[in-house]
């Protein structure tokens, strides 16, 4: 079992403004996802079902919310080597500087890694919604004697310019690779796939932005202190150079690094068959144990939904939406298309009467949203219609961003009775 010389390296996000205003108040790897998860959830639980239990969450500032998460839901046995800690960017003797990129917050963090006796770093991202077992493709990099390996998922030519593509030999072994190339250098590009990726006009292996290093090699490349990013810069010149094998993936796998991708991932979990898959117990996704009651819902018409643990509602109708653990929805309202996160505690009956603005936590009663993300804690009044759509202009203000015409209400924000958007 190679998995127990492994180290997993999560890269949390940068300046996460991709994800804003999500990442407004807390790190990415800390964005709750599917009605109860945390971004940072996907890859932990992916290591963990890979029996991979070393790990590090590089994030690039010290969110409460993240260390309470990852400390309240990773309890490993006594006896066990495996963990789960957090680094953040740190001022140290030797720099005083945020991490640069990819490669600067691995180098960065290298002194916390080396303490550990391990031979291959698995580095992964923290923005991506899939189910891998990596020892598949710490397998093939030992079997192939690679010394970097890169994972690859077939794309069509539209997606090709938003990522790493590479070209590979019969033997896996990369040839060339090109950062995010644009659309005219494309065309030359193309690899040989699988005839059902070749029906979908997926011909480009893109880098998934997973990769395996020896750990001699991590060592010798992060001495180099201007190379900051894998993709743009180690990657690249690494060719030629050190052996690099692309391990081919075709299962579900995608990107939620902006809000319109992660609004899309999150509602794909209300299709008949989701691609991805949270009930099946030998990829189990974990999170932390709250011990909520059940949701109790009345006089509500529900299609297509994903409700959480612990929620009241008496909503006229739920279509399409996923409701997050917490959740209150008034009666006689209408959500359509939404993400709603959910509450962090329930208000007692006491902070009920004593609210000045009598707006209570939730969705009030006769409202209408619709393609819409409620960030946690928000306060929506009665008769408040959100429409969102492409009829929609990007813009932002206290309570709400608009981006890609996906009205994005801010954390605890307080929606007045009767408000439109
Ligand atoms: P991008 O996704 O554009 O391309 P990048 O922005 O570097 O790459 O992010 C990779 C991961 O690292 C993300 O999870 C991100 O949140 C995190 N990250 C970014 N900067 C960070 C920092 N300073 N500190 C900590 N974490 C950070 C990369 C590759 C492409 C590949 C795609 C696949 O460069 O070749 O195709 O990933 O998604
Ligand atoms: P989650 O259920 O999303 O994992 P927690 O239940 O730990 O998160 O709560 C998240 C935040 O809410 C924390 O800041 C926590 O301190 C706060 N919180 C939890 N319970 C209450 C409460 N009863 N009243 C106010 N804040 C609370």
């Amino acid at each position: 079992m190679f998995s127990k010389k492994t180290l997993g390296i999560i890269l949390g996000g940068g300046q996460g403004s991709r994800l804003y205003p999500l990442t407004q108040s807390r790190s990415k790897p800390a964005v709750p996802i599917a009605g109860k998860y945390r971004l940072v959830d996907i890859p932990i639980s992916n290591c963990i079902n890979s029996e991979i239990k070393r790990m590090y969450v590089l994030t690039q500032f010290n969110s409460a919310s993240l260390n309470r998460h990852i400390k309240n839901t990773y309890h490993f046995s006594f006896f066990s080597q495996a963990f789960v800690d957090v680094l953040a960017a740190e001022q140290t003797p030797m720099s005083d500087t945020w991490f640069q990129g990819t490669a600067d917050a691995v180098r960065q963090s290298m002194h916390h890694f080396l303490r550990h006796d391990f031979e291959y770093a698995l580095i992964l991202s923290g923005d991506q919604l899939y189910q891998m077992d990596y020892n598949l493709m710490i397998d093939q990099h030992v079997k192939d004697g690679a010394k970097i390996s890169i994972a690859t998922i077939p794309v069509n030519s539209k997606d090709a310019t938003s990522f790493g593509i590479l070209k590979s030999d019969d033997n896996n072994e990369v040839t060339s690779f090109i950062e995010k190339p644009d659309e005219k250098l494309l065309p030359d590009w193309t690899s040989e796939v699988s005839d059902e990726m070749k029906s979908e006009g997926r011909n480009y292996l893109a880098s998934m932005g997973i990769y395996i290093f020896n750990r001699d090699l991590l060592i010798e490349l992060m001495k180099n202190p201007d190379t900051n990013d894998f993709g743009k810069e180690i990657i690249p010149q690494a060719l030629g150079e050190h052996k690099i094998v692309s391990y081919q993936y075709e299962g579900y796998w995608t990107d939620i690094g902006n809000i319109d991708s992660f609004f899309e991932a999150n509602l794909g979990l209300t299709d008949d068959i989701p691609a991805f898959d949270l009930y099946n117990k030998d990829r189990r996704i974990y999170t932390r144990a709250r011990m909520l009651p059940t949701s109790k819902i009345s006089g509500t018409t529900l299609n297509r939904s994903v409700i959480g643990e612990g929620c009241i509602v008496h909503a006229a109708k739920i279509d399409k939406s996923v409701i997050g653990i917490r959740s209150r929805i008034g009666s006689e309202s209408t959500v359509i298309n939404t993400y709603m996160m959910g509450n962090d505690s329930y208000e007692t009956l006491d902070e009920i009467n004593n609210n000045k603005t009598s707006i209570l936590m939730g969705i009030g009663e006769r409202c209408f949203i619709k393609n819409t993300i409620i960030d946690k804690n928000c306060r929506i009044g009665d008769d408040v219609r959100i429409n969102g759509g492409d009829h929609l202009k990007d813009e932002e203000n206290d309570l709400y961003c608009i981006r890609d015409g996906i009205v994005v209400i801010k954390k605890g924000a307080i929606i007045p009775k009767g408000y439109v958007i």
